[in-house]
């Protein structure tokens, strides 16, 4: 079996990432059986809970306020509203509900308060529930996990080379720290990041490394294409193509046999086909809901003929993990 290990160097890394595309695809295929069923896919669904006005200059994001894009822009959504969206979500089949807001980072005030009501209503549901805020704090992390929450989105996005290049309002070891954080308030950690964004092969593979060599591997790893989207900076990038993504999808389940490895955003802009090869190279979690936060997904009906074609099965929620204790 091969083992779990934080000790990588860039060779290696490098050495897997660039190995022929049909020998990639098979190892990754191989490692990800020993560790997981891999008829099992979970579904996991997004909602914005607080869209667009974001004072940070992530240039791939349509919700930064310097940018002139057409997102809906709204402010916290009340607590009733986002139950409502998450009993929809679960009667959908999803078992994960990823609550997003466009801040630079979570502050002390009533908003904070809200987002912990619909942290504890959503695990109330008996769903995983996950956010994805901006940064935060030790403190924060330990108020969201007594609140229920289950998981904590942070990107790494980009290799800490390129980095400068896509955010300057704020650094690269602020993000580490922010998941540092997580990891303290004993979160789940969901890190992963963007590909299509002007990247050189090399930046893909350092982000991996940086990933992989953390104290412990996110247990998911979400892998996002570019959706370019109008009005931001990289609006005009070239789509990534299938085999980019099946390359890092495969590479990410090698170094993390046991990580969910997500394919993110960009599913809109694959065919059936491509997306089976990204099964088939690991990938073992998607984002299902006809939106992701703020462009277009796959229509839920789609994705389960998807399912049915490839003889995919949704992932129980709280797998291998005790229950939660639901309140009445
Ligand atoms: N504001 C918070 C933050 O930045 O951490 C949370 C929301 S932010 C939209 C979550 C993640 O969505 C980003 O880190 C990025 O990886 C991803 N994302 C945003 N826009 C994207 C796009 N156009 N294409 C692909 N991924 C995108
Ligand atoms: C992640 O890695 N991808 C999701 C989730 N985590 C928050 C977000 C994708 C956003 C795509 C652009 C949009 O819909 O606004
Ligand atoms: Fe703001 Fe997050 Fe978008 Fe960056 S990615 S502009 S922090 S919403």
């Amino acid at each position: 079996m091969s083992s779990i290990r934080n000790n990588w160097t860039k060779e290696e890394v490098a050495e897997i990432y660039h190995s022929p595309i049909m020998e990639l695809i098979y190892r990754a295929a191989t490692v990800h059986r020993e560790y997981n069923d891999a008829s099992e896919v979970q579904v996991c669904t997004l909602l914005s809970v607080k869209t667009g006005g974001c004072p940070e200059d992530c240039s791939y994001c349509p919700q930064a306020a310097r940018y002139n894009t057409d997102v809906q822009v709204h402010k916290l959504l009340d607590t009733q509203e986002v139950l409502g969206r998450a009993l929809e979500a679960k009667e959908a089949g999803s078992t994960r509900f990823c609550m997003g807001a466009a801040w630079r980072a979570i502050r002390d005030n009533r908003d904070f308060d809200s987002v912990l009501e619909m942290v504890k209503s959503v695990n109330s549901i008996g769903m995983e529930v996950c956010c994805t805020l901006g940064m935060l704090t030790e403190e924060q992390a330990t108020k969201l996990k007594e609140a229920g929450l289950y998981a904590y989105n942070h990107n790494l996005d980009t290799s800490e080379e390129h980095y400068d290049t896509i955010i300057s309002t704020r650094t690269y070891n602020d993000r580490l720290d922010t998941l540092e954080n997580v990891r303290k308030a004993d979160i789940s950690v969901c890190s992963g990041g963007i590909i299509g964004l002007g990247e050189k092969e090399e930046d893909r593979i350092s982000m991996l490394l940086t990933l992989v060599n953390l104290p412990q591997h996110p247990e998911s790893v979400p892998v996002n294409a570019l959706v370019p989207v109008e009005g931001t900076p990289l609006e005009d990038q070239p789509r990534v193509s299938v085999w980019e993504m099946v390359r890092m999808i495969a590479t990410a389940r090698i170094l993390m046999p046991k990580s969910m490895v997500r394919l993110s955003a960009g599913r809109v802009m694959m065919d059936l086909e491509e997306q089976a090869l990204c099964f088939m190279a690991g990938a073992n979690s998607i984002f299902a809901g006809d939106k992701l936060l703020t462009t277009p997904n796959p229509k839920v009906v789609k994705d389960q003929e998807m399912f049915q074609v490839l003889n995919l099965k949704p992932r129980k929620s709280f797998k291998n993990e005790k229950e939660p204790v639901l309140e009445s």
